[in-house]
């Protein structure tokens, strides 16, 4: 692939943006190549500013879960620009999606909107210990939930070490009330949950984990988490950022049963402009200003342009039917992904939930953050940069996840696989 513009674009880049990029991830650094300038996206394509065409599997890191520039999307955008781009006051157009997604998610009897899912998580941790009078956050290492302060710890600072932060800037003070504990780590999770000396205000979870690359919960692992903190008047807060609205209608909680306090939300229910939103219990939420003390509040929150798009989309995604064929769509992907990879005894292990899938360059089983670590990333790398270099567009990280969405059809899989066996190829002669 030639790539001179994407490389003029990104020295220019480097002049004005820290690393050249909105969001790290996106420099391609630990993936060993400078990044393609995306100038447009159609579809289940992607298209660089050297004209190059991919196939996208990071559909912008999970809201495209349509595709790119769906018509129904692109129509309610445009509609929603005639009468202007944001008033700074409640529209019909939030309470509309606000219907919606208490519709859509079990749990969520109420929602606020803010603008990312950094803000949700955020917002919901605070009202958590404004709600229980209580401090101390739980997490569980290898989860991401944003770049709030509280959650930048270092991963396995375990039950009694308090949190150490992770990135500098973050003050001892702030960590010191965050608790990262193995995912998946039923012994460590109900000692440190019932350890009442710990105050602890809320737990924080991605259901289905999908930052340290995509882990499911283990059998059971929820039931209990949602059994403990029940019984220990614990906020029980579901990040589903990626997996809200992505693994159902009703995201995690509804495909596994298991009803969270607390709701954050991001990424799809945007439609790819900026939204998150955090939601749950009536009564906790009744707690957030300005009916309650919990202050939260946003410029650009429920911007009419992200709330017609994000009801465009989650209107789509009602559609009967339309997880079903989402999901056989990426188990046929990921049963190719197998096949190939056992065709060429290359030792990797494969995990999916859904349409979200990360192939980890492992021969042990990946149930939580230590063994995602045992992943080969420099074998990632050259993997990633020879499917890029074929057309196959893939998140820039061993510990993300290949998002599959409506639009990609069966030749864009096909079309996968064929390139992936020649990248296997490569790296077992
Ligand atoms: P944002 O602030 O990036 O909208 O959302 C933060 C967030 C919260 N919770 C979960 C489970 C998330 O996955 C995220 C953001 N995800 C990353 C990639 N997995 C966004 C990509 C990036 O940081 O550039």
């Amino acid at each position: 692939m030639k790539t001179d513009v994407s490389h003029k674009f990104f020295q220019q880049a480097q002049r004005f943006i820290p690393g050249g990029v909105s969001s790290p991830v996106r420099a391609c650094k630990s993936v060993g190549c400078e990044p393609v300038f995306i100038e447009r996206a159609s579809g289940s394509k992607v298209y660089d500013v050297d004209k190059n065409e991919y196939v996208d599997f990071v559909c912008s890191w999970g809201p495209m879960i349509l595709g790119h520039n769906p018509p129904a999307v692109q129509e309610a955008v445009t509609s929603a620009l005639a009468n202007g781009t944001s008033f700074g006051a409640p529209t019909p157009l939030e309470v509309e999606l606000a219907e919606l997604v208490c519709a859509a998610m079990p749990s969520v009897d109420k929602v606020r909107f803010v603008n990312s899912g950094t803000e949700a998580t955020m917002s919901a941790i605070r009202l958590a210990r404004g709600y229980t009078g209580r401090n101390v956050v739980v997490k569980f290492d290898g989860c991401y939930h944003g770049h709030a302060d509280a959650f930048l710890v270092k991963a396995g600072s375990g039950v009694v070490t308090l949190g150490i932060p992770g990135s500098p800037g973050v003050p001892d003070d702030v960590v010191k009330n965050t608790i990262s504990i193995p995912y998946n780590d039923f012994e460590t999770m109900e000692k440190t949950l019932t350890d009442t000396a710990l105050d602890i205000a809320c737990v924080i979870i991605e259901p289905v984990a999908a930052n340290m690359g995509v882990i499911p919960p283990a059998p059971g692992f929820l039931e209990k988490l949602r059994e403990i903190t029940a019984a220990q008047g614990i906020v029980l807060i579901f990040d589903e950022v990626i997996t809200g609205f992505r693994l159902s209608l009703g995201g995690a909680q509804a495909k596994f049963n298991v009803m969270p306090d607390l709701t954050c939300m991001g990424k799809i229910i945007g439609g790819g402009l900026p939204v998150g939103a955090y939601g749950g219990k009536g009564e906790i939420m009744d707690m957030v200003a300005p009916d309650g003390p919990v202050y939260q509040a946003g410029t650009l929150s429920g911007n009419p342009l992200a709330m017609a798009a994000g009801i465009a989309t989650l209107k789509a995604l009602a559609q009967p039917g339309f997880y079903d064929k989402l999901d056989a769509k990426a188990a046929a992907y990921a049963a190719g992904l197998e096949r190939l990879a056992a065709q060429y005894s290359l030792e990797t292990t494969l995990n999916r939930e859904g349409s979200v899938i990360t192939t980890f360059f492992t021969a042990q089983p990946v149930t939580d953050f230590t063994g995602a670590m045992t992943s080969d990333t420099e074998k990632f790398g050259f993997f990633y940069r020879n499917m890029l270099n074929e057309g196959i567009y893939l998140a820039p990280s061993q510990f993300e996840a290949s998002f599959i969405s409506a639009a990609h059809t069966e030749a864009d899989i096909a079309l996968s696989l064929e390139k992936t066996e020649l990248s296997f190829r490569k790296m077992t002669t």
